[in-house]
């Protein structure tokens, strides 16, 4: 318990101790987290960065020996930024040797031995993105600059200009050579503009056991929180089994099959930090498109004529999709739901609004094909496109294709999130499609009139944001013990 007493000394925040004294009372319940066995914590601290007492050791070549592409432009905490004309130039070798590579070796504050557990390179030097690095071999020596070596990973950085993590298996070095296998199309030279090398944390400490417990649970409920955006939420194989969680150890109070689960240590994690969920993933998101939550449908192509001397025929309204009722044939009652004049597939829609037109990211939408026409009207294939412009004019994005079964109940379709400001539902193919003759089209089973009953539209909103929430608050923890953590470190 010494280090939950420095914690108490520290200025780490109450709310950490707090959890760290509810994580300890706990550790004999909870069951070990394997949720690291692919990640693990690494320190807030650049090791490699000049102004922390990393060193340029040896490079092999410097293009033109141009001291503006100095090896030590790695190492300075700056990229160069073309239109700003700021920061600086980053490294280039003085040729591309895929063979007897180039390289440049990184050594650290008065020569000292770390065990390194992440790399970041940022690609970006002022040069064409073809010099830029792509393969690089990593490599670490415990006792001198000239080796022996030991190679640590393989790394393919993108030809993107922006700083990228590579978490590596935790090795002990005194000097880090990166060795450049390739570029991205250039036989002249080989160029990055920053490299920046992480300790690991050593999760057999006491502290630092417990911070690697708790970045496995932010990254689980980052990876939750993809497998939720990228399905809406079902159907996804168990984010956390990617993670070497064994499905035996994914439990949930609310337990649903397909559904990304939460291992059971994330959950307590969660629940003691002062979230919930259960209620945040209970939490029945509100029917946007509805009339009643400010739903509207701001265009369409026609409505039903009856009697032709009467014209569009009211009780077949559009605004019937979104009035939360649909018509039941046993008891010959309900809203009538909406139906078109004429159907040619493709040729009839409607767009629904939100309250005050505000946009809305969306990934779920339910319909009901029930109303009262007869069944070879009733929609059978919608297309849903989205836009966050114009009503009338788009641009519009097909996001989905909804295909009905012909029967009177409410139909669910996941679609990826996406920002949709009006959705428009475009119709397709009407009735059972059963008719096998040449000639006939499937999709056209009446022309007269394509037919639905109720449109309903969610938002992922509550359970993303309640998530986001406990991750930003996870993620302030980790980072109030990483640096107490250092603080320790340094006070030994
Ligand atoms: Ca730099
Ligand atoms: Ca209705």
């Amino acid at each position: 318990m010494k280090f939950l007493q420095s914690l108490a000394k520290s200025k780490v925040r109450l709310g950490t101790v707090a959890l760290v004294a509810a994580l300890s009372a706990n550790i004999a319940l909870s069951r070990p987290v394997q949720a690291q066995s692919r990640t693990w914590a690494t320190g807030l601290t650049n090791i490699a960065a000049a102004a922390n007492g990393g060193r340029i050791i040896n490079v092999s070549s410097t293009i033109d020996n141009d001291a503006k592409f100095a090896a030590t432009n790695l190492i300075d905490g700056k990229v160069y930024n073309a239109d700003k004309k700021t920061g600086s130039f980053g490294w280039a070798s003085d040729k591309y040797d895929p063979v007897n590579m180039e390289y440049v070796t990184i050594g650290f504050k008065d020569n000292s031995l770390h065990t390194i557990g992440k790399i970041v390179i940022n690609p970006a030097a002022s040069v064409a993105p073809e010099r830029w690095v792509k393969d690089v071999e990593v490599e670490a020596s415990t006792e001198s600059a000239e080796g022996p070596y030991q190679v640590v990973a393989q790394l393919t950085v993108l030809k993107k200009g922006e700083p990228q993590e590579f978490t590596i298996l935790p090795a002990p070095a005194r000097f880090v050579r990166l060795l450049f296998r390739t570029n991205y199309g250039s036989d002249r030279a080989v160029a990055l503009g920053e490299v920046e090398i992480y300790e690991a944390v050593n999760p057999t400490d006491g502290l630092g056991g417990l911070i690697s417990r708790m970045e496995g649970a932010v990254n689980e409920l980052k990876q939750y929180r993809q497998a939720q955006a990228d399905t809406g939420g079902t159907t996804v194989a168990d984010a956390a089994s990617d993670n070497g969680v064994t499905n035996a150890a994914l439990t949930s109070s609310n337990h649903k099959p397909g559904k990304p689960q939460l291992s059971e240590a994330t959950l307590q994690l969660i629940q003691q930090n002062g979230g919930n969920p259960a209620t945040a993933s209970a939490a029945s998101p509100r029917n946007i498109a509805a009339a009643q939550n400010g739903g509207r449908v701001v265009d369409f192509s026609s409505t039903f004529v009856s009697d032709p001397a009467k014209g569009a025929d009211p009780v077949y309204s559009p605004d019937n999709l979104i009035d939360g009722d649909v018509f039941r044939e046993k008891d010959n009652a309900g809203s009538f739901g909406w139906a078109s004049q004429g159907f040619a597939p493709g040729k009839q829609y409607v767009t629904i609004g939100f309250r005050g037109d505000r946009t809305h990211v969306i990934n779920r939408i339910v319909v009901n094909p029930s109303s009262n026409q007869s069944s070879l009207r009733w929609a059978r294939r919608i297309d849903v496109q989205v836009t966050t412009e114009s009503s009338k004019t788009g641009p519009w994005q097909t996001v989905a294709t909804l295909n009905l079964r012909l029967e009177p109940v409410n139909q669910e379709f996941k679609i990826p999130s996406i920002e949709a400001k009006y959705v428009r539902f475009v119709f397709m193919a009407n009735g059972p499609g059963d008719v096998k003759l040449p000639g006939i089209d499937q999709d056209v089973n009446s022309d007269r009139s394509v037919s639905l009953g109720e449109i309903e539209i969610y938002e992922p909103a509550a359970e993303s944001a309640a998530l986001d929430s406990v991750i930003g608050h996870l993620q302030q923890i980790l980072v109030d013990l990483k640096r107490l953590y250092e603080q320790q470190g340094k006070n030994t």
